[in-house]
Formats: structure tokens, sequence, C-alpha cells
């Protein structure tokens, strides 16, 4: 377990706020490029996963569902990505850059995180831990049709637009993106079948948050996937 403070001079430093993370974890890295964007740099603390280090019993009384990320702030512990990320947003960017302060606004970005958290990260789990977790060296076919279907999905969301919650890179934005470039490691994007989102990709790793606060992890992920498994790594 390590924790660092910290990392640019120009951040807003939130002293009173903690994360525990692993940069393998899609659902941190949301949380960690949520940070990123709105320039806001809090406690950070690693945490193993593979050594067990979200379940002692100190992470079992701020955590009982086992999972990271989870946040403090003050007395406050969240212990959902999407949670944190509407937190964070809500609580420390007055701007709505990130959550649209509009009701309408709001719901699209609501109705991206309900996506994501109960289609999107379920299939990711569901291709990713028996390699990770249970000796399996390939992504399953069902899991493989599970994946290309929500691409199916995800290409019919950006029609007509650059970005999935607005003229700019949003929470949608932003949740998808920890979401759907770890997916592309298990199952990539073929950009001739997704076009638009394999375009959409592209685009978002390409901000300042992605290459931040993304990149490492997703190597992490990418490099413990290929040693576990027979899945090719681009
Ligand atoms: N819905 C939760 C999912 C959290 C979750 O499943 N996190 C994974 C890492 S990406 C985890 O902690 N896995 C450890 C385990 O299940 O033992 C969120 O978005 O925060």
């Amino acid at each position: 377990m390590g924790t660092s403070a910290s990392k640019r001079l120009s951040q807003t430093g939130l002293k009173h706020c903690t994360l525990w993370k692993a940069d393998r974890s899609p659902a941190c890295r949301a949380v960690m490029m949520a940070l990123d964007s709105m320039n806001l740099s809090i406690t950070e603390v690693d945490i193993n996963i593979d050594k067990g280090e979200h379940r002692t019993p100190e992470m079992l009384v701020l955590n009982p569902l086992q999972t990271l990320p989870v946040f403090k702030d003050r007395e406050l512990v969240l212990c959902d990505s999407h949670a944190i990320c509407t937190y964070l947003a809500g609580r420390y960017c007055d701007s709505g850059r990130l959550l649209p302060k509009d009701p309408g606004g709001r719901s699209i970005v609501d109705q991206h995180m309900h996506y994501n958290s109960g289609t999107l990260y379920p299939r990711f789990r569901a291709a990713a831990y028996p390699i990770l977790y249970e000796n399996c060296n390939f992504v399953m076919p069902q899991q493989i049709a599970d994946i290309e279907s929500a691409y199916c999905d995800l290409e019919s969301m950006l029609l007509g637009r650059s970005w999935f919650g607005g003229s700019w890179a949003t929470l949608s934005d932003i949740v998808f993106a920890s979401t759907i470039s770890t997916l592309n490691i298990l199952v990539p994007v073929d950009k001739n079948k997704y076009p638009r989102l394999s375009s959409w990709l592209y685009r978002v790793s390409e901000e300042l948050f992605f290459v931040t606060a993304n990149r490492k992890g997703l190597s992490e992920f990418s490099r413990r996937i290929g040693e576990l498994s027979q899945v090719q790594q681009s």
C-alpha cells in the first residue's frame, strides 16, 4: 500500500480528500481522469488487489463491498466510481463543464453512467475476471459477443455527435473512456464495423486527462492480460 500526494503544482490540492485505488482498475481510472480533468489533486493510496489489500479490516470498514475505488471527503465515504465522479464534478467544478447543471444535460450524463454501470462494466468483468483470477487464458465467445453488442449500442449513441454527452468531453466520455479503452484490449474496436466509436476512442485518447490518468494503468492492465492469456497485445 503506498501513498502519494499532489501531482502537479498548478493543481488545486484538496488535502481533506483521499482516493484508495489501483491503476489497473478501469473504475479507479475513471475517477483519476475526472480529477485530472478538473485539475484537482488529492491524497492517493495505491492498493494491490492481487495481494488482497482491498479486503483488509481497515478497508472493510470503509467499503463493505470490498471493491475499489474508495473515496473519502471528510466524513463522506463513497465506494462507486460513478457516484465519486458526479460528487467531485458537482462539488468542485463550478462551470458545469463535466456535469451539466441543467436537468436535461445532467440526465444525459446520468443515462450514460447507468449504461456503464449496468451494461458495459459487467461485460468487462465477465470477460476479464476469468483471465485475471480463474486461470482462463482467452476471452470466452459469449463474452466477445456481449462486448461486440455493446460496441453496436455505443456506435448508435454516437450518431451525429463527436462526444457522448454534448459538444465536448463530459463525465460521460471520461467514464466510457476508462471502460472502453480497457475493453479494447480484450476485444479490439474494429474501425470498419464501428467507425464512430473508433474515431471517438482515438479522440478521447488524445485528451490530456486520458494521457495523464489512464495510459499508465491501461498499459499495466494490458501487460497483465498479455502475461495470463493468448489475447493479442497491440
Ligand atoms: N461499480 C463499481 C465497481 C467497482 C469494482 O468492481 N472494482 C473492481 C476493480 S475495477 C474491484 O475492486 N475488484 C476487486 C474485486 O472484485 O475483488 C464502481 O464503478 O466503482
